[in-house]
């Protein structure tokens, strides 16, 4: 009788380990969106909270889209353990420094995974991940843009509000380009 041998998995435990790892990267990612969110909403930010709850939500659609391939290549995606997130900042520019920091971690954690999977030759897994390359670089440049903000208005006078202003505007024009790359 042939005996038919099907793999269990099409990744390796150390590929499947360290997508597990950016799992909960991108999880930390979200509930770090979440508490500055939060924090914006209390004090009264509301654009730059909408623009927080909404990048939310969007690091969620990250961490699912992680777990959902790691499940469907035979791996087991494993959901995260969140703690010590930070629910304090000294102002609202930090809040913002905060965001550009964060993402510029993310996305060497990215290059590095992209990195390990080429030289793995898991060259499935290294495609899959140049979506979350292209979206690091894009969500770099936003966090730049917002720290800017910042720099050029400044924090004085109405400079807040005019901040907080900007910011909405930045999600407007966030959501029409994402409706209209749905529409395609
Ligand atoms: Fe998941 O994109 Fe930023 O962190």
């Amino acid at each position: 009788m042939k005996t038919v041998i099907t793999a269990k998995t099409s990744l390796t435990p150390e590929v499947e380990s360290k997508l597990n790892k950016q799992v909960r990267l991108e999880g930390l990612s979200a509930f770090y969106y979440l508490a500055m969110a939060s924090w914006c909403e209390n004090r009264g930010y509301l654009n730059a909270a909408e623009f927080l709850y909404d990048h939310f939500e969007e690091e969620k659609m990250h961490m699912l889209k992680l777990m959902h391939y790691i499940n469907e290549a035979g791996g087991h995606a494993l959901a995260p353990e969140i703690s010590n997130l930070r629910y304090e900042f000294n102002s609202f520019r930090e809040v913002f420094d905060h965001v550009l920091e964060h993402e510029i971690t993310v996305s060497r954690a990215i290059s590095n995974l992209a990195d390990f999977c080429f030289q793995e030759k898991d060259f499935a897994t290294f495609q899959f991940l140049q979506w979350y390359v292209n979206e690091q670089r894009e969500e770099e440049a936003m966090a730049r843009r917002l720290v800017e903000l910042f720099d050029i208005i400044g924090e004085e006078g109405q400079g807040i509000w005019l901040i907080d202003q900007e910011i909405g505007k930045m999600l407007k024009k966030l959501k029409a380009e994402r409706a209209a790359e749905e529409g395609k």
